[in-house]
């Protein structure tokens, strides 16, 4: 019997799909390396830019399929409509719904449970593909999406994959994770990175102490958490790209020192925001990017940062004044002590890894409490 990431390779094949695009989710990340090994494949900086190259593609006579986390067709959905939709382009898109079976992460609770609503209210069609035995499904929303130039969705439970083994280190498609990519940019400076998140953090962790810390979604926070909680910590649990935003909006409203910990994928995802932080110039805010190369929180996939860009160029071509690269310890913890005026961009270079920390058993409402708290204390 074959697996199910081969079961569906095959149902896309026989759709003739010659165009794919993703932005990883954990439980799909096997399927996405087969997919990035067997057909044309983008890695996404956002799920929305996806249904414009999707489009562009399908304009161009591509029969295109998107790879996608259930929160990210929150990111995706006036692009949908307004140009998928309005202008008749195929499109399929697979989502890997969560929030419904097994979920560890609340924050993914209230767009996974809702998607099939907000897909109707949109006029999207979608099948539900709840068990591995509905994989069979696929095939009839595929060939209409592409023989009716219409957007079919397939909201993929975590059932599907359960039981399917495959390791990403032993699938016979390429492998595409973090761990053998090389930035092409540090090559022949003097910046090679060796530190991991967790020693990131744990090294600015006693300079953090007293200041409002915003922490990106997924294992920074976890890790955060693990090394120094502090009722000032606001840890993110959902809403991939908004840790500098948040970081910005308590900066411009508080006179207490900000940071952010932020990372490469989701800079990535939300680079304007860091034009709008060096317009609005707040002097309290340092954005600390932990720049991995790799979405580390879903399995390394590699991040462009990974190779082609380079964040505090970014930073610089923003706005941002108050940029500095850093590689190891020393460095680090210099730049960490100095308290330059912000806004400030410390670009950590780090090299893909969580370290095996619990959630954080702390309720949501009860991390905004305590920041609500701790701001309001001036
Ligand atoms: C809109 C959206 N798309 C995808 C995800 C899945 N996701 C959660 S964390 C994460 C990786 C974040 O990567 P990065 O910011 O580089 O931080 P790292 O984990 O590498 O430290 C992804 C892709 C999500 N939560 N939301």
């Amino acid at each position: 019997m074959p697996r199910p990431e081969e079961e569906l390779i095959a149902a896309l094949k026989r759709n003739g799909v010659d165009f794919t695009a993703s932005l990883p989710c954990e439980k799909i990340k096997v399927l996405l390396e087969m997919v990035g090994g067997t057909f044309p494949h983008l890695p996404l900086t956002r799920e929305e830019e996806g249904v414009g190259i999707c489009a562009g593609a399908a304009l161009a006579g591509r029969r295109p399929a998107l790879f996608v986390q259930s929160s990210g067709l929150g990111n995706m959905i006036n692009a949908l409509l307004s140009l998928t939709q309005f202008y008749e382009l195929p499109l399929s898109i697979f989502v890997s719904r969560r929030g419904i079976y097994q979920e560890k992460i609340e924050a993914q609770i209230p767009m996974g449970r809702r998607l099939p609503g907000m897909l109707a209210g949109a006029g999207i069609a979608f099948s539900e593909i709840n068990t591995r035995d509905e994989l069979a499904l696929v095939e009839r929303g595929l060939e209409r999406a592409y023989n009716t130039n219409s957007i079919h969705a397939f909201l993929m439970s975590p059932v599907v994959w359960e039981g399917s083994e495959c390791s990403a280190g032993s699938s016979e498609f390429g492998v595409r994770s973090a761990e053998c990519e090389v930035k092409g940019w540090t090559q022949g400076t003097a910046m090679s990175p060796f530190l991991t998140r967790y020693d990131i953090i744990k090294l600015i962790a006693p300079y953090l102490e007293g200041k409002v810390v915003v922490s990106n979604l997924g294992w920074p926070s976890k890790e955060l958490y693990a090394v120094r909680h502090q009722p000032s910590n606001f840890y993110m649990l959902g809403s991939m790209g908004m840790a500098t935003p948040i970081g910005l909006g308590i900066a411009l409203s508080s006179r207490k020192e900000v940071v952010v910990i932020d990372g490469d994928g989701s800079l990535l995802m939300n680079p304007g925001t860091l034009a709008t932080t060096a317009f609005a110039s707040p002097a309290n805010l340092t954005i600390v990017a932990i720049d991995n190369g790799a979405y580390g929180s879903t399995g390394n996939q590699p991040t462009l940062a990974g190779s082609c860009v380079d964040l505090e160029q970014v930073a610089r071509g923003f706005g941002f004044r108050n940029t500095v690269k850093v590689a190891g310890e020393q460095d680090l913890i210099a730049e960490i002590k100095e308290q330059r005026k912000g806004p400030a961009f410390l670009h950590v270079l780090a090299v893909p890894g969580n370290k095996d920390v619990p959630n954080i058993p702390v309720h949501h409402l009860e991390i905004k409490k305590q920041v609500q708290e701790y701001l309001r204390k001036e």
